[in-house]
């Protein structure tokens, strides 16, 4: 069976080794550390929309809303957010002077309000291990994010089992088994290219008979095009629904912020054919067009339920659209000149 690589001209065929931890302590806070993995798209906005009142007294027109639904769809936001932007500012600052934050304001206010109907919390079991099965493209940021969540549940306390289910390559099972020993989790493999549903059955087993809090699943990259491997996934969930009735509690469909418009096909189909719940926005930090997030969260009834703003195990922060917006738009204000 092949698995066609996606996205990834710039990556070497086998996955990295998980980046060593910073040797400098990480900037504290949500809101600091989101300001961080922002900074690209924030800058965006903040010179884009400030170029456009370059002009002194320049009044709100038709040629300036024009250049500002542009700066807007160059952070990938998607035409219907740009355009209820515009006709915002249209409507409340038509032929007036303004300033940037009026607009900037503006910008906050329009994508509060379709980023909020996105916010979910992760969904637990109540009693027994909570299962989380993860998928997405090659090089989407699945592992990665495996390891991120992995250190969310191992610092409050929780016992975590991650399953090896990406078996096509022996170095996504040893990338996955360096996380496993950096983080305190342990890791149940199969052999090479045996039924990842096998390794994901030994899996749950393992955090039931182990009495562990979570498990969480990885999976072989896969393209939403790929029938027989979106039924694979399909299969994966069945097998583990019959060791726990409810599980997987949540089938995570990590997403590259960096894939541009393919992220919202990505999102259809891997809702459609894998049954995912939620998503993981990863790589924002690398995005100059982290507002796909937008589309992203509305088009298909998809929560955002984490965002990727980093490389290292703490670099996930839940989606809080308040939160992610003043990282956003805040930083454009406090910076800009
Ligand atoms: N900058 C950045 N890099 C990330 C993020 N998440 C993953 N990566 C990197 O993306 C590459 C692919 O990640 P990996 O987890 O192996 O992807 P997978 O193939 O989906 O499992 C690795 O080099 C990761 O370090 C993120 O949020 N930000
Ligand atoms: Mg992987």
């Amino acid at each position: 069976m092949a698995i066609f690589g996606f996205g990834r001209k710039d990556k070497p065929a086998t996955p990295a080794d998980p980046p060593a931890e910073p040797a400098t302590e990480r900037p504290r806070g949500i809101l600091d550390r989101l300001r961080a993995g922002l900074a690209k798209t924030a800058q965006v906005l903040k010179t884009d929309v400030r170029d456009l009142f370059k002009r002194e007294g320049r009044l709100v027109d038709e040629p300036f809303l024009e250049e500002l639904r542009a700066a807007l769809i160059r952070t990938d936001m998607g035409p219907a957010a740009a355009e209820a932007i515009v006709a915002d500012v249209r409507e409340r600052l038509r032929a007036r002077v303004v300033d940037p934050d009026v607009v900037l304001d503006s910008i906050r206010t329009q994508l509060l309000a379709r980023l909020a109907p996105a916010e979910a919390g992760l969904k637990v079991a109540a009693t027994g291990p909570t299962v989380i099965l993860v998928t997405g493209v090659n090089g989407s940021g699945k592992t990665t994010s495996i390891a991120k969540l992995a250190r969310r549940f191992t610092r409050d306390g929780k016992r975590v089992v991650l399953g090896a289910g990406d078996t096509f390559r022996a170095a996504a099972v040893e990338q996955l088994a360096l996380w496993a020993g950096r983080l305190g989790a342990e890791i149940v493999r199969g052999e090479p290219n045996c039924d990842p549903a096998s390794v994901a059955h030994r899996t749950v087993a393992r955090a039931v008979e182990g009495g562990f809090d979570v498990c969480i699943v990885d999976t072989a990259g896969r393209l939403q095009t790929q029938s027989n491997l979106m039924q694979e996934l399909g299969k994966i969930r069945r097998v583990i629904a019959k060791q726990i009735p409810d599980a997987p509690h949540e089938t995570l469909l990590v997403i590259d912020a960096t894939a541009g418009q393919n992220a919202l096909s990505q999102a259809k189909g891997f809702k459609e054919a894998a049954g995912c719940t939620g998503i993981v926005l990863a790589k924002l930090d690398g995005s100059a067009r982290g507002g796909v997030i937008v589309p992203v969260a509305e088009q298909f009834g998809l929560p955002v339920k984490f965002v990727g703003v980093g490389e290292s195990a703490d670099d996930l922060e839940a989606f809080d659209p308040g939160a992610f917006l003043a990282a956003l738009l805040e930083g454009a204000l406090a910076d800009g000149g």
